[in-house]
């Protein structure tokens, strides 16, 4: 049993205090899902390895009464086994194998996008002692400077934010993604918004998204967990002539929503 219903998390912030990485927001909701208390252990890219006594270069790790556990999705699978008497993250190994499918769509469709929209303010918004890191790891992981990354994001954000419309669809017709109440499911997902709000200088949805009620709700939860002062607002992105519709104002009909409620005569 974690001591003192504790565990501690090794967090990975940028200068504005925030939480950058989204499995570190996983994990973050992950925790509180399951009854604990944080301890957080704050700091940037810079000296994982010592921080994390020589275990990890990755974020997040945690500590749960002297045991290390690495990586979120260990770190989901170790409080679910660890603890099955408390709210369960995943019900069943099919919510595992569908949040992957959702998540993977979802960093496919926009995330990815969004970072690169984002990547320079990323680096000018890490720590100080993280920039040269910033600039020369992610330089690499794209293949181009950071600025030319990031120019012309105007024009990329309204495709982006279209491309959201199966996450739109499903939360039309589910309060979370994990049915009546929230799960690893919702908590992946929030976690990747949540990334994106630490460095999105910008809004990247419409201020009327269908979308918001169900990230409000998240950001609300476990006492505003997703409401740090030094994330940027997701909400307000206007409407651009000759661009795609930010979403979609009419439910698709498709045979693909649409219930099929017999003979209609
Ligand atoms: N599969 C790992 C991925 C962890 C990961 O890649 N974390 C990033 C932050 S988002 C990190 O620590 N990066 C360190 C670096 O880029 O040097 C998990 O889910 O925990």
């Amino acid at each position: 049993m974690a001591e003192g219903n504790v565990i501690t998390l090794y967090d990975l912030n940028i200068a504005t205090g925030a939480t950058l990485s989204p499995f570190v927001w996983a994990t973050k909701f992950a925790l509180r899902h399951k009854g604990f208390d944080i301890d957080l252990v704050p700091g940037g890219f810079t000296g994982i390895l010592d921080r994390t006594g020589g275990r990890s270069e990755r974020l997040p790790a945690i500590v749960d009464n002297g045991e290390w556990v690495l990586d979120s999705w260990n770190i989901a699978e170790h409080l679910d086994a660890k603890y099955p008497d408390r709210p369960m993250l995943m019900a069943h190994e099919g919510v595992a194998a569908s949040t992957k499918v959702i998540e993977r769509w979802l960093w496919d469709a926009a995330i990815w996008h969004w970072m690169k929209c984002f990547i320079k303010d990323y680096r000018d918004l890490s720590l100080p002692q993280d920039q040269d890191y910033v600039t020369r790891s992610r330089e690499e992981k794209f293949g181009a400077p950071l600025d030319v990354l990031q120019a012309g994001r105007e024009e990329r954000l309204p495709g982006i934010s279209a491309s959201l419309e199966p996450l739109r669809s499903a939360l039309r017709e589910h309060r979370w993604l994990g049915g009546a109440n929230p799960d690893y499911t919702d908590y992946r997902v929030i976690g990747a918004f949540l990334f994106i709000s630490s460095i999105s200088t910008i809004p990247v949805l419409a201020a009327d998204d269908p979308l918001r009620d169900w990230i409000e709700r998240c950001c609300d939860l476990y006492d505003g967990l997703g409401r740090h002062p030094g994330l940027f607002p997701l909400f307000g992105l206007e409407e651009r002539p000759g661009a795609p519709d930010l979403f979609r104002r009419q439910p698709d009909m498709s045979g693909l929503s649409k219930r099929n409620t017999g003979a209609q005569g």
